[in-house]
């Protein structure tokens, strides 16, 4: 499999690859006339990515799909292919297209040598289908997981939750999206089809055979992007909107991302972790910590063919990666989508509604980071709530990090963070939630129709491997 194969720019034939994108060493002065044509802006790239952006595989269209999990490798950069462990042996793993409402069940097949657990991250669903930690598929098993997709439209992911060893399962490869599509959305009339593209952020590093490598003793940063698979990878676009599902899936790197093509661009934000919003939000930055999702709209019609813009990231933690990725505005097309002003109806729970509550402190202590001062532990209940029952949780952050809160079964609500309403992009349905350093965060939320086991618990992999993670037990 070529890395041109499944690119983006395989749909603008004739056009992909035609350009030769200007260095930074071109003579166009940025304050001068020419400052805003496409050779300026380009010429202001501080790098120049030329991997064309790969795309996941795509299964709609049944009701029960086989995966399995399986040693393969991935065409990353040029020249070797990347050893992976994905699903059907590929990464990212096949995007999963479902319908709201309609049941459908995946096979996982375990064709590796450890033991693995799927979690459908954002999904609401059956305890025993929710890939709990210790809920192993041992070598050679597979297990049925069951998802009635009884949620709104949104950008969810299936990925690897084993107990100690998350981080290096995902790490690998074990990670794909899961999107749930709805007739409500689907007559809003947004850029779909070809012009809606997953973008799965991480950060990895590469040995010079373009092997992963990967140490557990601490906190992973990779030195290079990584989007859906593609190392330093380039997207050519025509100039229409187009809806970008930004995933973070890096196990601990934050991105601070901008749009820049020369100067910030501005864009939209349609939706959020679970779903859409009530409104689209115009911003020129975006903070993802680790699992956070957000569905964008860019509109490259704003800008000449030609132009080059950057998905940049202003978060400084070292090894930095400053671009993730870049758009090419390769080519003229009529653009009939639409983003309306009104998106969707978010029924939000309020604080006086609460019947429950409960605080929940984040912390260290000796170097361990610890839930309301515990690690994990798979045989004991750490909370309990009740199905149907709306309940406020105070995150009370203890220590000089940010962490990203991860609550299973429930989408919810930020009621505030540090005491200050959520932004409107973070006012939508959530699932994972930045708690600020030393800071606090509520949510609310009610849960529905489930009872069992979940978990919650940092989504920093490396602090959710050293089980900084309880267990919430559902009770009617
Ligand atoms: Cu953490």
């Amino acid at each position: 499999m070529s890395l041109g194969t499944l690119a983006r720019s395989a749909l603008l034939s004739g056009i992909a690859g035609a350009f030769a994108v200007s260095g930074c060493s071109g003579s166009e002065d940025p304050g001068g006339a020419v400052a805003t044509s496409a050779a300026a802006i380009s010429a202001m790239a501080d790098v120049v990515f030329t991997n064309p952006l790969r795309l996941p595989s795509v299964l709609s269209g049944s009701t029960a799909y086989n995966l399995t999990i399986e040693s393969g490798t991935a065409q990353m950069k040029p020249g070797n292919a990347t050893p992976v462990v994905g699903f059907n042996g590929t990464f990212p793993g096949p995007t999963i297209v479902a319908t709201r409402g309609q049941t459908i069940t995946v096979t996982q097949k375990n064709a590796w040598s450890e033991n693995v657990s799927i979690h459908n991250h954002g999904h609401k669903v059956a305890a025993s289908s929710d890939g709990h930690p210790v809920d192993y598929i041992t070598p050679g098993a597979s297990k049925v997981y069951t998802y009635t997709n009884d949620q709104p439209a949104g950008t969810f992911w299936y990925h690897d939750h084993t107990m100690d060893v998350t981080g290096s399962h995902v790490y690998h490869g074990l990670a794909g999206f899961y999107i749930i599509h709805d007739p409500a959305e689907d007559s809003l009339g947004l850029p779909s089809g070809d012009y809606d593209v997953p973008l799965l952020l991480q950060d990895k590093s590469f040995d010079t055979n373009n092997g992963l490598t990967f140490t557990d003793n601490g906190p992973f940063f990779g030195d290079t992007p990584v989007v859906n698979g593609t190392a330093n990878p380039v997207l050519d676009v025509a100039n229409r909107k187009y809806r970008f599902r930004l995933l973070n899936g890096s196990n601990v790197r934050p991105w601070s991302l901008s749009l820049t093509a020369g100067t910030a661009a501005s864009f939209q934000v349609i939706g959020s972790d679970g779903g859409l919003l009530t409104a689209p939000v115009s911003v020129t930055s975006l903070s993802m910590y680790p699992a956070e999702r957000y569905d964008i709209v860019v509109d490259f019609s704003k800008y000449p063919v030609g132009t080059t813009l950057s998905l940049s990231n202003a978060d400084t933690t070292a090894p930095a990666i400053k671009t993730l990725m870049q758009f090419r505005v390769s080519g003229t097309e009529t653009d009939t989508s639409t983003v309306p002003s009104a998106l969707a109806t978010i029924t939000r729970l309020e604080e006086a509604d609460a019947k429950a509550k409960a605080n929940i402190t984040l912390s260290t202590a000796g170097g361990v980071w610890e839930l309301d001062g515990l690690t994990y532990d798979p045989s004991r209940i750490d909370l309990t709530s009740t199905t149907g029952a709306v309940t406020i949780w105070t995150l009370t952050n203890n220590s000089p990090l940010t962490h990203p809160f991860h609550k299973h079964l429930t989408e919810f609500n930020i009621l505030d963070v540090n005491g200050q309403a959520p932004s409107a992009a973070q006012n939508g349905l959530k699932d994972t939630v930045q708690v600020p350093a030393n800071g606090t965060a509520r949510i609310i939320f009610k849960n529905e129709t489930f009872t069992g086991t979940y978990v919650f618990h940092c989504h920093l992999l490396d602090h959710e491997d050293n089980r900084m993670m309880l267990q919430e037990g559902v009770t009617q």
